[in-house]
């Protein structure tokens, strides 16, 4: 069985219990029936930042359509989500009275949300159903800058993602910056410290966004963008908080997933002028869009290019095309490759999608306890048993828990140990290679042989008299997930550690009761592995096919 079943069917039986105790108690029971819908929905992933960070632009460019309004309006200051359906509908939830059906009106492609008289402090939120194959797996949540001048859009924010009464709403966070700022700090942290505790820092990623603005434009803007991701990654007080720092132009990747031909064809034209000619009209932004001879392009559609691609993408797409880009599909193909978005993507299916059912049996059940708490009965015993019984059982999050230890505070090992520790309780991915630290085409035997060579290693480890009660912890926790890459690749029985190991564990020392443990056997390894595949070779949209 799956794990990502086991997992969830578990937290749905605890669920089902928990609505026969409050059957006579009907606010009880629509709290317990949203959750149970939540356990069967997608991932919820926030895009959180700054006013202006570009988070709906790299909304547009994760779903391959220009659909979220971008710029400043009354709706960009509500939070939005984005999830499949079959046919379009926006439903807006004003904070008194019945949620509203609105028309769909759309303008040069983007989705106008109207507030139907409402100013942005009426409405809850906006929820928008779309027919695209990528919300088939995440719901995308937009949400207003935090930190901003307008207080009301950031309070509005920050009480959505990191609310003071309850767990977190969004599963995990694609956090956008320009600069880290104080305020990006703070919501950080706030986020890391929601009740959903301390693993939820492993469930923020950040993008450095608008990385093309990093180098004034030039056409090596995003590697002097992938040295400044680096720096924050690596040291002061981003490092505890998210797990990686990736360089995204998401204007670039917008406009590249959604190219249209006549775009390609106008562009072409620019990449065919004489190099000093170019050149001078590719100086700056100002220059492009000034009356000039040098080009049949009128100022009109300069002007759209500009706002598509940004000079950045004007200058990279007439780079590409003069390499041997031939076509709007080739064009757009390589621009969606240099813009970070993949890197971004993979990084989101790797960390957070293998790992959904988990993060989202966690949510439920995180706010099925403040319920049991707000509401005492009698007769929850067995809720709080199952309770326990899955997170004892939950292997991945003391997976997460382990890594977000590791960001914190450093882990109680030797380095070179921590490293290896962390890749293999999935720091650079959940599929078997990546926690191994091997090539994707790792033959068989190698990853047999490289398995063994660990559990040896960390079973001499945690049997060590030199190695402390801390450590102990550490070394249980990683030779409990070598246990499931071992039985997920089929390396021997002898391999499972050893008695003393396995009957030493108590719940949330990295051993829990084993029956509990098949539940969640083999989310990510895999399984993961395929997933990871799949989001990251989500079709392009090209509108010309
Ligand atoms: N140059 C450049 N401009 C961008 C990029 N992403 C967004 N923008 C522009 O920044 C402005 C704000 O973007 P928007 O997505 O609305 O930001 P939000 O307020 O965070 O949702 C818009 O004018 C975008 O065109 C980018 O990657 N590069
Ligand atoms: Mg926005």
């Amino acid at each position: 069985m799956s794990a990502s079943v086991g997992v969830i069917a578990d937290a749905d039986a605890v669920l089902q219990s928990a609505a026969a105790v409050y059957h006579r108690d009907a606010r009880a029971l629509a709290v317990i029936d949203e959750l149970r819908t939540r356990l069967h929905e997608p991932l919820r992933l926030a895009i959180a930042g700054m006013v202006k960070a570009g988070k709906s632009t790299l909304l547009n460019a994760m779903l391959g359509e220009q659909i979220a309004p971008t710029d400043t309006g009354e709706c960009t200051r509500v939070v939005t989500w984005y999830r499949y359906s079959a046919t379009p509908t926006v439903t807006m939830h004003p904070h008194k009275g019945a949620p509203r059906r609105m028309p769909i009106r759309r303008e040069h492609g983007r989705l106008v949300l109207s507030l139907d008289g409402l100013t942005a402090d009426e409405v809850d939120w906006i929820d928008v159903g779309w027919p695209l194959e990528g919300l088939k797996s995440v719901i995308l949540i937009d949400t207003p800058g935090i930190g901003s001048l307008s207080g009301d859009t950031s309070a509005r924010t920050e009480r959505f993602l990191t609310p003071e009464t309850s767990p977190s709403a969004a599963d995990a966070v694609v956090y956008l910056m320009r600069h880290v700022h104080g305020a990006d700090v703070h919501f950080l942290e706030a986020f890391r410290d929601t009740a959903a505790g301390a693993a939820q820092s492993v469930c923020a990623v950040s993008v450095l966004s608008r990385a093309d603005e990093i180098g004034s434009g030039r056409i090596d803007s995003l590697l002097s963008a992938g040295k400044v991701a680096r720096r924050y990654e690596n040291d002061g007080d981003l490092a505890s908080l998210v797990l990686r720092v990736i360089p995204v132009a998401g204007l670039l990747a917008e406009g590249a997933r959604t190219l249209r031909e006549s775009e390609y064809i106008a562009l072409r034209e620019l990449a065919g002028l004489q190099r000093t000619d170019r050149e001078r009209l590719l100086v700056s932004a100002d220059r492009f869009v000034r009356p000039s001879e040098t080009t049949t392009l009128s100022t009109d559609v300069r002007e759209d290019l500009l706002t598509r691609f940004g000079i950045f993408g004007i200058r990279l797409a007439t780079a590409l095309i003069r390499g041997g880009a031939r076509s709007s599909s080739a064009l757009s193909e390589q621009m969606v490759q240099q813009s970070g978005l993949i890197e971004l993507q993979e990084f989101v299916a790797a960390q957070f999608h293998t790992r959904a059912a988990t993060l989202k049996a966690r949510g439920v059940l995180l706010r099925l306890q403040q319920l049991l708490r707000d509401r005492p009965r009698d007769g929850l015993d067995e809720v709080h048993a199952g309770i326990e019984r899955i997170e004892a059982g939950a292997h991945t999050l003391r997976e997460l828990s382990l890594l977000a230890v590791a960001r914190s505070n450093g882990l109680p090992i030797s380095a070179t140990d921590a490293e290896d520790a962390q890749r293999i309780v999935g720091a650079d991915g959940t599929a078997v290679h990546l926690r191994l630290g091997l090539p994707e085409d790792a033959a068989g035997d190698l990853v047999g042989a490289t398995v063994t060579k660990k559990i040896e290693h960390w079973r001499r480890t945690v049997q060590s008299p030199l190695t402390d009660r801390a450590a102990v912890g550490v070394c249980r926790v990683v030779l409990r997930s070598l246990d499931e890459i071992a039985s997920e690749v089929g390396v021997g029985r002898s391999l499972r550690p050893a008695p003393d190991v396995m009957l030493a564990g108590g719940p949330g020392d990295g051993l829990g009761h084993h029956a509990a443990q098949q539940g969640e056997k083999h989310e990510g390894g895999l399984r993961g592995k395929k997933k990871r595949k799949r989001f990251a070779a989500l079709p392009q949209r090209h509108p010309l096919g």
